[in-house]
């Protein structure tokens, strides 16, 4: 059996504490898109770790794989094992090698297209995940299969380094240094390749796990990032360059859609809105210089302003590098109905329940208003979904109590107003909820039974 855990809005939903339940359960546990441009928080016997790419998993002696819909930065990935060994883990952790590697030249144009692109960038993490996956399409990647086998690495990068260091100084006109030297990269990733093969780490991925759960394992698929910023589903171009959608872990695992389609396809849905970086946002509260598109603080609504800087501040929404402020809004229904569609939810996680304690009241966006037309879905082009306007459903807001009682209590301890409120999102999607995260980790997540 397979658990599928999708993130539904714009990443960072909150999908530590629910990873954490169901990656309990599970034998092995693989993720199926994006590289280092993820940031898990998983606690583990009261340690914390922090993993942008190694398989949550790793920490509780599963098996952690990276599977072939992802890209592979090998430094980062020897990084994160290598501190996971210095506080005593032996993490078992298996790497695709039909997936593709970020090279330094993938980093290096990520941030070089971020600045010419202006109005249009993303505001990506420049981890080189938007050119390495342009690579891949293009043909001219290096997976990880090719790190095992010299003659094959040195014919890849001979291809492509050229192409790229045109690309870096004749269009952009840019300075270029050894991320773009073809002996440099040959020498610095056949040793990845060697530390790869030396550990045993390499493997065939859709056989691999369906082998495992031929033999009865559990497995457990991790999305990252979420199904607005996916690169079919989300706001295009404001998006991720792979599919953090349920189909996703099909093709990004190797397994098929009727192996993930029976298992469990759990949406991971943050009780309110954030968005790091531009593009439209219809239940925005307030706004973000240099995010909120057209947003002129001299003419925003004081109170509107103070309810999101009360929001940003209880759900710590800072960027955990920069500390820049993020956008935040209200939960939005037409965009939980699109992802609960293109993913097929059997079930919710709905998070930080606890952050909108103490509000007065709290709304949820339940159509859309677009020239005259109600709409209960996004719309297909995000200049469509920037016309639109939220209307509102409100309710009464709830009490801030001691979570951890109510955590410890269960479903039926969470204050009557946030029921109200989570069940009508529920009924809403027609999709059950499973769980409640009313605080970070895991003992503050509230199994539904
Ligand atoms: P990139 O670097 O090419 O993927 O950036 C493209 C856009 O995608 C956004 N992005 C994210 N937004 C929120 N959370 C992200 N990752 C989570 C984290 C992990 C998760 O906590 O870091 O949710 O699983 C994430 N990754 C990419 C980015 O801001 C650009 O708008
Ligand atoms: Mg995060």
């Amino acid at each position: 059996m397979t658990v599928t855990i999708v993130g539904s809005q714009l990443g960072d939903e909150g999908k530590g504490g629910v990873v954490d339940v169901y990656g309990d359960a599970a034998d092995v546990v693989v993720r199926y898109q994006g590289g280092d441009n993820a940031g898990h928080t998983v606690v583990h016997d009261g340690t914390k770790y922090k993993l942008s790419l190694v398989p949550s998993g790793a920490v509780r002696d599963k098996v952690g794989v990276l599977g072939n819909g992802c890209v592979v930065n090998p430094e980062t990935l020897f990084d994160e094992l290598d501190q996971l060994r210095e506080r005593g883990l032996e993490p078992d952790v298996r790497v695709a090698e039909r997936a593709h590697v970020i090279l330094p030249y993938h980093r290096a144009l990520d941030g070089i297209e971020e600045s010419e692109k202006e109005d249009l960038a993303a505001g990506t993490t420049k981890r080189g995940i938007g050119p390495t996956y342009e690579d891949k399409a293009g043909r001219r990647g290096v997976r990880i299969g090719d790190l095992l086998d010299p003659e094959i690495l040195r014919e890849r990068l001979e291809y492509v380094v050229p192409q790229k260091k045109a690309l870096a100084e004749e269009v952009f006109g840019k300075e270029t240094g050894e991320e773009f030297d073809i002996d440099y990269l040959y020498e610095t990733y056949l040793e990845y390749g060697e530390r790869l093969a030396a550990e045993d780490m390499t493997v065939d991925c859709g056989t691999f796990l369906q082998e495992r759960i031929d033999a009865g394992d559990e497995v457990m698929l991790e999305g990252a990032q979420g199904t607005s910023l996916d690169i079919d589903h989300g706001v295009y171009p404001y998006v991720t360059s792979s599919n953090p959608t349920a189909g996703g872990a099909a093709v990004g695992s190797g397994l098929g859609p009727g192996v993930v389609g029976t298992g469990e396809i759990v949406g991971i849905v943050k009780g309110y809105l954030s968005r790091v970086g531009t593009g439209p946002l219809p239940t925005e509260l307030g706004g973000v210089e240099g995010q909120t598109p057209g947003y002129d603080p001299a003419e925003a609504d004081e109170a509107e302003e103070e309810l999101a800087t009360y929001i940003r501040d209880e759900g710590g929404e800072y960027g955990t590098v920069t500390g820049r402020p993020r956008r935040v809004g209200w939960l939005d229904l037409p965009m939980l109905r699109h992802a609960a569609r293109a993913s097929s939810f059997t079930g919710l996680a709905i998070n930080h329940v606890d952050v909108l304690a103490g509000l007065e009241e709290v709304k949820i966006g339940v159509s859309y208003d677009f020239d005259g037309e109600e709409l209960l879905t996004m719309p297909p082009t995000t200049e469509q979904w920037g016309q639109c306007e939220a209307t509102f459903e409100t309710f009464e807001g709830w009490p801030d109590v001691d979570w951890a009682a109510v955590a410890a209590e269960g479903y039926d301890a969470i204050p009557e107003n946030a029921r109200d409120y989570l069940e009508f999102v529920s009924d809403e999607l027609d999709v059950p909820i499973y769980a409640v995260g009313v605080g970070p980790g895991r003992e503050e997540t509230v199994v539904v039974e």
